[in-house]
């Protein structure tokens, strides 16, 4: 019998996955049908040059999910349940207060990490968990009831837990055993037709609509999946002329004449699905929630620590000069013009003031008209045009446009008690609560450039420095 390795696990989940989707919101059918006509389009027109930043293959298939949970115990067992497609977290995301609505999540996304994993599927999902215990946005009262309704119910059972740590132990599962588990797998993802107790839903979100949406139901569902796309602002505008509603703005870096770098996100609206409220008097009727919607994005090369904290003064910079702006100004012009004060416009700048992050290939040609001995330094191979600068692609997710995301379709701004002390979260307590370390992304794309020019130094047999 043949078996399924880990990568094949994770292709296929995400296939399914995909497919589920596009039954339960046609809307998403449409949003990738458009990214695959531009993307094709793009390829037609860029040739070579539109897959530097990841093969064809790979960006077409390429899909970002969004779940959220609603415990500690509930996130350990969804990262059970990833490690068995090759997903591990990686990130620390606070999204308490990275908006002005009311968004009570702190969240990880759970990828594959490393070059040839991400390069054979790049499935990932930006897993968030309520932060129940945070007194700024529940009462006592509140805190008590959401642990009492999230501990008493089982969002995943025992067959597919089991099932999966299998999988994950073993790299792989026999076919009948991993169509099992992407069964079970992708079921638990499903939007569940079970009554939703319309007095508790509605309480949690007169507090928050994404709090509703974790604690007010007993099961999860996937809120979005998200395709990618090599032009997004032709996106945009394909999905409008569609008639379809999508948010003011793109997410993130504005276009520009320079390197995509990071991730740029936008999405349509939520849409109303039909779900089955019981009431206080034990009556159902149907009713509708809007909670999910479809998002796309186009991702760009990785900053390295330097370059992001230069990406966060040029969003700093460009909130200011907005405030000051005439009205009718949009952000995105205004960053357009601070991208064009402060930030270099070739990939080898970039790589010249370690801005970003690169894989170095070596150039046979321009190797022989110069001479070698010894040391050099990184930067003087660079300008040798010996160490060809390869972008690294951003594989994770930005706070701001994922709480701009979670907002966007917030209708209701919920409520914060100020007064009160948040709780604390961070990357290790994060850990903790999955149950294994959570990366920090810049190790990963510092420890896959670091290894290419290790490469580098050892094929021209001289020691590279910075
Ligand atoms: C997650 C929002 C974050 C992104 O792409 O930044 C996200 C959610 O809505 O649950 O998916
Ligand atoms: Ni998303």
């Amino acid at each position: 019998m043949t078996a399924l390795e880990t990568w094949e696990l994770r292709a296929e989940f995400a296939r399914r996955l995909s497919a589920m989707y596009g039954r339960e919101v046609p809307a998403y059918n449409t949003l990738v049908e458009v990214s695959t006509e531009v993307n094709e389009a793009y390829v037609a027109k860029h040739g070579a040059e539109a897959e530097r930043l990841g093969s064809i293959a790979r960006v077409t298939a390429e899909r970002h999910g969004a779940i959220r949970v609603g415990s500690p115990k509930e996130m350990a067992q969804v990262a059970r349940i990833f490690a068995a497609f090759g997903m591990y977290p990686v990130g620390f995301y606070d999204l308490r207060d990275a908006s002005s609505s009311s968004v009570p999540v702190v969240s990880t996304a759970f990828r594959p990490i490393d070059g040839a994993e991400l390069a054979k599927n790049p499935f990932r999902v930006f897993t968030s968990m309520l932060a129940a215990e945070d007194p700024r946005f529940f009462d006592r009262e509140l805190r008590a009831e959401l642990a009492e309704f999230i501990g008493a119910r089982q969002l995943f059972g025992e067959e597919l837990l089991n099932l999966a740590d299998r999988a994950a132990a073993n790299g792989g599962l026999h076919a009948d055993d991993a169509d099992r588990l992407l069964e079970l797998a992708t079921a638990a993802f499903e939007l569940s037709g079970d009554p939703v107790d319309y007095e508790w839903y509605k309480k949690l979100e007169a507090v928050s609509a994404v709090a509703s949406d974790i604690g007010g139901v007993s099961t999860t569902h996937i809120n979005h999946l998200t395709p990618r796309v090599l032009d997004i602002d032709e996106l945009y505008k394909r999905m409008k002329a569609r008639g379809i509603s999508m948010i003011d703005e793109i997410q993130g870096p504005p276009r520009w004449d320079g390197p995509d770098l990071l991730l740029r996100q936008t999405s349509f609206r939520a849409l109303g699905e039909n779900r089955v409220f019981r009431y206080a008097d034990g009556s159902t009727s149907e009713g509708e929630l809007r909670v999910r919607f479809g998002e796309v994005e186009a991702r760009g090369i990785a900053l390295t620590v330097a370059g992001r904290d230069l990406y966060d003064r040029m969003v700093a910079e460009s909130d200011a000069r907005l405030a000051l702006a005439p009205a009718g100004t949009t952000r995105v012009e205004v960053a357009a013009e601070v991208w064009a004060e402060c930030l270099p416009r070739t990939e080898k700048e970039l790589a010249l003031q370690g801005l970003a992050f690169f894989t170095y290939r070596l150039d046979e040609d321009a190797l022989d008209s110069t001479s070698l001995a010894g040391t050099a330094t990184l930067a003087d191979l660079i300008e040798a045009g010996i160490a060809v600068p390869e972008p690294i692609v951003y594989e994770d997710f930005l706070p701001r446009s994922a709480a701009g995301i979670f907002q966007s379709n917030l209708t209701e701004e919920g409520s914060k008690d100020e007064a009160q002390t948040g709780t604390s979260y961070d990357i290790h307590r994060m850990s903790r609560i999955v149950g294994s370390e959570v990366h920090d992304p810049n190790d990963l794309y510092q420890r896959q450039q670091d290894e290419s020019i290790a490469a580098l130094a050892h094929r021209l047999n001289i020691t590279v420095t910075h």
